[in-house]
């Protein structure tokens, strides 16, 4: 059955594939799984027939038969569940690659969002100058920690997963970009994923909504 996902019809980003349908398509790519892409407008986003498949009127969802799923790492870890290649077989690895994906999004994202906010929605704001320098801060710590543990490593933990496709996709941008030059292999770890055929794939296919060709391929 070929899932659907949805996807913003202008996105805002003007193709640099950071919007978190980028997420749920570089995974389908990696499992070798055709989707179709319903795109929807930020208006149509906040209305019922979309809240019903996201109570916080936002994208990415995820259809597939009779299932619905919202939360890009749900879906992330549904698509790594239900196909081969995205996590181990072990038992302990899967557990250990399961922990990466929660720590990508639960550890190494939150502060960089919070720099999202402090720059775009706080700039503005009397105290926002004195504010940023920490919360930079709180990322440069993550960054520093992340980039100990990968080491020379290709990936987290063993062969590519599911966590290294989140944390990737958590790190890269061209926002984060002056942050993460301070760790060459975290530069070269988001290099190694952006390069693999499936990143490319998903990201020809979300550029294509922005510029209005198709994919190439
Ligand atoms: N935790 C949820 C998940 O991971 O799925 C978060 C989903 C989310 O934040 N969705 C955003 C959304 O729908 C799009 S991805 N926003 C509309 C709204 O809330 O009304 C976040 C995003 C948006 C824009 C850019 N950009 O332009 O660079 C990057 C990322």
């Amino acid at each position: 059955m070929r899932p659907i996902i949805t996807a913003f019809e202008h996105s805002p980003d003007r193709g640099q594939g950071l919007a978190r349908d980028m997420r749920v398509r570089w995974a389908l790519e990696e499992v070798g799984q055709p989707y179709d892409v319903r795109l929807v407008s930020f208006a149509a986003m906040k209305e019922p027939a979309h809240r019903a498949l996201h109570p916080f009127g936002q994208i990415p969802t995820y259809e597939e038969g009779d299932l619905a799923l919202f939360e890009s790492g749900a879906i992330v870890l549904h698509i790594a569940q239900r196909h081969a290649g995205l996590l181990p077989d072990d038992a302990n690895a899967r557990a250990r690659a399961i922990a990466w994906m929660f720590a990508a999004l639960n550890t190494v994202e939150p502060p960089i969002l919070d720099r999202v906010i402090a720059k775009l929605v706080e700039g503005d704001k009397s105290w926002a100058e004195e504010r940023l320098p920490l919360v930079e801060g709180r990322i440069r710590d993550r960054l520093a920690e992340l980039s100990g543990r990968l080491g020379d490593a290709d990936w987290l933990d063993g062969a590519f997963s599911a966590g290294d496709l989140l944390m990737v996709t958590v790190l890269r941008g061209k926002s984060r970009a002056g942050l993460l030059r301070e760790y060459p292999n975290l530069v070269d770890y988001v290099a190694r994923g952006e390069a693999r055929p499936a990143f490319k794939r998903a990201f020809d296919a979300q550029l294509a909504v922005f510029t209005g060709n198709s994919p190439t391929g």
